[in-house]
């Protein structure tokens, strides 16, 4: 590939990490580290997602993209604009119980972070019993969960249920993509029997928008 976005996105889906630094250097030349992030890594995930759910890349290949798209998220995150003053609200944040997928909630993590919020980031596979603890413990303002996988959806909402079982109260931020706006608005907020307290995050960017809502 001729310029260092086009060679970014095939180390995606190559995932090939020798040189990977100088091609991040050289892109930051032109392009901010999120936009890096957003358009050109985000793209390269994309393929890996259409080539291994048409079975025409293995598991193990999928993974190497993964810690391909790591490498360069942790190399890019210092560079990025990090707004400072008082923490503006916290948030407890996971990939839900059986699900290991954790690239998204990172960057959720990443983006409300630079943006003045505290994470408590538990992981991936945590159970609801954990997100309700570490609220409690830390004073969350909200609870973040995350999950790619079909069967999280359903795990989102009996946690959403147990949440409410336990007299708590917090706006909960949905995100993942097998998620749709439809099952949020519909059946989780049923679910957790209130309204305008669960609220359905399309990306890491809707992520920070609902916080600075929820959080006031
Ligand atoms: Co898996 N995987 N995977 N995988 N994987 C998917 C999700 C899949 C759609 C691939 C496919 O078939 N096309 C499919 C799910 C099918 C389904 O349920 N219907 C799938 C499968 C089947 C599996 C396994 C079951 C495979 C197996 O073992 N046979 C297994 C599951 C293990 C488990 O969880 N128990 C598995 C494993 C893996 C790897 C470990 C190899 C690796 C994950 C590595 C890691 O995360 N550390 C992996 C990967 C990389 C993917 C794909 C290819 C890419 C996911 C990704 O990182 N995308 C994925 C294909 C796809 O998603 N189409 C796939 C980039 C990331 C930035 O996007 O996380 O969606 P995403 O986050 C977005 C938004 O969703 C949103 O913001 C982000 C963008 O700004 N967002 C939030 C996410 N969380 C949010 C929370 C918020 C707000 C916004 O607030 C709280």
């Amino acid at each position: 590939a001729e310029t260092a976005p086009e060679r970014l996105k095939d180390r995606i889906v190559d995932g090939d990490r020798k040189g990977l630094e100088a091609d991040l250097e050289e892109a930051m030349q032109t392009m901010a580290p999120l936009d890096i992030i957003n358009t050109v890594l985000l793209d390269g995930m994309k393929v890996v997602g259409e080539l291994f759910g048409s079975g025409k890349m293995q598991l193990p290949f999928v993974l190497q993209s993964a810690e391909t798209m790591k490498t360069a998220v942790a190399y890019l995150e210092p560079h990025m604009e990090r707004k400072e003053g008082q923490a503006r609200g916290i948030i407890v944040l996971a990939t839900v119980k059986g699900d290991v997928h954790d690239i998204g909630k990172n960057l959720v993590d990443i983006i409300l972070t630079n943006n003045g919020y505290r994470v408590i980031n538990l992981g991936i596979k945590i159970p609801v019993a954990d997100m309700i603890e570490a609220a409690r413990i830390h004073k969350a303002d909200a609870i973040g969960m995350s999950g790619l996988l079909v069967k999280s959806t359903v795990i989102m909402r009996e946690n959403l249920q147990e949440i409410a079982r336990q007299d708590m109260d917090l706006p909960v931020i949905l995100g993942g993509a097998a998620l749709t706006r439809n099952y949020v608005e519909e059946d989780c907020v049923a679910a957790y029997g209130t309204t305008g307290r669960v609220v359905y995050a399309r990306d890491a960017f809707d992520g920070l928008s609902l916080m600075d809502h929820v959080v006031q």
